[in-house]
């Protein structure tokens, strides 16, 4: 059986179906991915600026590569990956973790979306002076002052994600800790470097998922997951649907 065929096998069967998303699944929408080709900004490095300690030393040059990032989004449709997984979200038993910021799983129709690291549209109060709600959406672009301000205390705002070396939110982590007792993992999209997102496909299988990889290249995690498939997500996952709309779902 071609690995096309057994992955739609595997995601035909699966009542509980977890995906894991990264920058890969938006690449096709204009988004630029964190590490591959065509770089994120300038000559800086996500884990440069990506950082509450280069938030603290320039503000301002931090959000306005959030402002620019916002910007190229704003101008970024969904593109038929993050179609497929708004219509796979429907299914009872699914749950879909992305490590994307971008806000283009929403905006294309996916319900229960855990953002494990935050949205790029959110904002909350650097100071946390608990004057502001916690976080506030604003999809203004470009924003009108830089750096934003918090309404309550007029101090500085900051993107509502999470930075290199901040937890992820406990009550999110928990929820995409659940998620991996599932009996298909997939992850889509991602160069599973970052952690503790790159550890939940480990987790899958350590509870006994089948675990399956669609990415453009090879990543630390294509040896150890069951199935890897390596082309566009754009295309991968629409193949997999279309053979899922003739395979019968066994015991479903
Ligand atoms: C934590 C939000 C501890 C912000 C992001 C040394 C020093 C300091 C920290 C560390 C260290 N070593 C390890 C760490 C931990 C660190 C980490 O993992 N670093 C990595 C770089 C080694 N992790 C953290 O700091 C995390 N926190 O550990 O806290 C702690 C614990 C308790 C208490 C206090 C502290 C927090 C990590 C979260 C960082 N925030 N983003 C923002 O976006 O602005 S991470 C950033 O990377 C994005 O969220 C992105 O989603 C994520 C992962 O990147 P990918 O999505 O995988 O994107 P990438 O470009 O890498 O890959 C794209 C893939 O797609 C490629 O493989 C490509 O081939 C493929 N592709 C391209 N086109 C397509 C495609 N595939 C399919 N189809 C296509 N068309
Ligand atoms: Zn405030």
């Amino acid at each position: 059986m071609d690995r096309l065929a057994e992955a739609a096998r595997r995601v035909a069967s699966a009542s509980r179906l977890t995906v894991l998303t990264g920058a890969g699944v938006s690449a096709a929408s204009g988004v630029p991915t964190f590490r591959g080709t065509g770089g994120l900004w300038r000559s800086y490095r996500p884990e440069d600026l990506a950082t509450p300690d280069a938030f603290r030393r320039n503000p301002r040059l931090v959000w306005e590569w959030y402002d620019w990032r916002r910007q190229v989004i704003a101008r970024c449709q969904p593109n038929a990956a993050h179609a497929v997984l708004a219509r796979w979200s429907r299914r009872p038993g699914f749950t879909l973790v992305t490590q994307n910021v971008d806000g283009l799983h929403e905006r294309a129709g996916t319900r229960h979306v855990i953002r494990f690291h935050g949205s790029i549209w959110d904002l909350r109060c650097a100071g946390g002076c608990g004057g502001a709600p916690p976080t506030w959406h604003d999809e203004t672009v470009p924003l009108a002052v830089l750096p934003p301000r918090c309404p309550a205390c007029g101090g500085l705002a900051r993107p509502a994600v999470v930075w290199f070396g901040e937890a992820i939110d406990p009550a999110v982590w928990e929820q995409a800790l659940a998620s991996t007792a599932c009996d298909v993992f997939l992850t889509v999209g991602t160069s599973a470097v970052v952690y503790p997102a790159a550890a939940l496909v480990h987790e899958a299988k350590h509870r006994g998922a089948a675990t399956v990889e669609i990415n453009l290249e090879g990543t630390p995690a294509s040896d150890v997951v069951d199935l890897a498939l390596q082309g566009p997500a754009e295309q991968l996952l629409p193949a997999v649907d279309r053979l899922l709309q003739t395979t019968p779902a066994a015991g479903r």
